[in-house]
């Protein structure tokens, strides 16, 4: 048996290529996904929104403010906030990954979520977890015991970039390889888990059900800094858009019951607004 490995792409290789990564280890790397001058847009106006913003997300719910980690920097709400961002969300290799493994089960897909994620000094290692997992009542094959195989629909799929280096000792995001074959019960043992180092403009691409988690960052000096972008299946919401057509000032006047019906308390993490619940801005 050999060891687990992340398998390495080129940025221009094409979509089969990663399409066989991920059907088979459920995560592959691209080093020089994102171009340099890219890079230095997106860590410009990266910088200045981290100034301003301190570590942990206290108005979560109390299990996801461990999750979320109390020396990390975590900031949503990016397409509003930076146009490097708007740029790189275009990237053809994300989207064909995308269009890959979620539109045979939907009409068009969404950015469910995207999040710079800064790891900062004596963060401790976040829980390994499968994203999909967040939409906890999705009877999926892994809810079940059983295991998927390369066939059962994700819900959602991944690309991480690195905006900083990334180094077992930084925080590097740790992934299992083959896992996202795995039944929920077993349970990974250390030599399974593999540290995605890579330097700063790199990528990794994950599954749904693939299980990974931010590394600890053990350093003294060093930040790890992640862009994180998810895209679920086009259904994964409800049938009318309330946010658009009720004004957050008149919700602000009704009784909680209609506010939570209207989707201002987010379901653990969907439906969430400032890393939180929407709550919080009423
Ligand atoms: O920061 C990382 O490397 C991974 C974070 C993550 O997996 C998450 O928050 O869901
Ligand atoms: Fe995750």
């Amino acid at each position: 048996m050999t060891d687990p490995h992340i398998e390495r792409l080129d940025p221009d290789a094409p979509i089969g290529a990663l399409v066989e990564a991920l059907d088979r280890d459920g995560v592959a790397m691209v080093p020089d996904a994102i171009a340099p001058e890219l890079l230095s847009a997106l860590n410009a106006e990266f910088d200045e929104l981290i100034r301003g913003a301190q570590p942990g997300t206290p108005n979560h719910i109390p299990m996801l403010i461990d999750f979320m980690g109390h020396k990390t920097v975590r900031i949503d709400g990016l397409p509003g906030k930076s146009k490097a961002f708007v740029e790189l969300l275009q990237h053809p290799m994300a989207l064909e990954m995308a269009d890959h493994y979620l539109l045979p089960s939907c009409l068009h897909y969404l950015l469910s979520t995207a999040q710079l994620i800064e790891i900062q000094t004596e963060e401790t290692v976040q829980m390994l977890h499968r994203d999909d997992s967040a939409w906890i009542h999705e009877p999926m094959p892994t809810a079940r015991d059983v295991a998927p195989d390369s066939q059962t629909q994700q819900l959602e799929v991944v690309v991480l970039y690195a905006l900083s280096d990334f180094t077992a000792e930084n925080g590097a995001t740790r992934v299992v390889p083959g896992s996202h074959l795995w039944p929920t019960k077993r349970k990974p043992q250390d030599h399974e888990v593999v540290a995605a180092e890579m330097p700063a403009g790199s990528a990794i691409y994950y599954l749904g059900k693939t299980l990974h988690g931010g590394g600890p960052n053990t350093t003294n000096n060093t930040m790890r800094r992640a862009l994180y972008f998810g895209f679920s299946l086009g259904w994964l919401r409800t049938k009318e858009n309330f946010f658009m057509t009720t004004p957050i000032e008149a919700v602000r006047e009704m009784p909680k019951t209609v506010q939570d019906l209207l989707g201002y308390q987010s379901h653990g993490g969907i439906g969430v607004v400032d890393v939180g619940s929407p709550s919080a801005r009423l």
